[in-house]
């Protein structure tokens, strides 16, 4: 793995959120994108060479929208950029560990990913993610 590419924060309120980040940081998200596929709405941070990505549910039945009712607003991932996603998912399986996605699928921020199951990763979800490129 190359670097922590960013950070999932679970938030209810994208807008109210996207308000408070700012204040926070001091500078505004550089975009908004919805992820159809995940069923959420995500706006993200630039700091410095890693991002905040904060999610938002866009259905009930979204793994943001359950993280939210069983655990609160919060860190809900970390990821790690990755030169060959194909070939770390082929390491992580045979290092023991559970991939949640049998193929690299398209996330936001024009990226592959696959999730690891955070049961077999000391309760953290990770997420890999290779830049797509044109
Ligand atoms: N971090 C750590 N633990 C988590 C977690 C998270 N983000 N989400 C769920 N868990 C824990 C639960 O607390 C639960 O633990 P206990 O058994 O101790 O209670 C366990 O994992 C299983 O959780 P669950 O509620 O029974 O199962 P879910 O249906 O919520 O599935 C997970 C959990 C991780 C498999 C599912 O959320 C998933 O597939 N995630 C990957 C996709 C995703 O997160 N998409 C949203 C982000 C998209 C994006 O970044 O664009």
């Amino acid at each position: 793995m190359l670097k922590v590419e960013h950070i999932g924060i679970a938030v209810k309120d994208l807008e109210n959120s996207n308000m408070l980040f700012q204040r926070l940081f001091g500078k505004e998200h550089y975009k908004i994108e919805e992820v159809a596929s995940e069923a959420v709405n995500t706006s993200f941070f630039q700091m410095g060479e890693t991002k905040i990505e904060l999610l938002q549910a866009e259905s009930e039945d979204s793994a943001i929208a359950k993280f939210i009712a069983k655990r609160g607003e919060g860190i809900h991932h970390i990821a790690f950029e990755v030169e060959d996603i194909h070939a770390e998912m082929e390491r992580l399986r045979n290092e023991g560990f559970t991939l949640l996605n049998e193929q690299p699928k398209k996330g936001a921020d024009n990226k592959l990913i696959c999730f690891v199951h955070p049961k077999t990763a000391n309760g953290l979800l990770v997420e890999l993610c290779q830049e797509i490129k044109d």
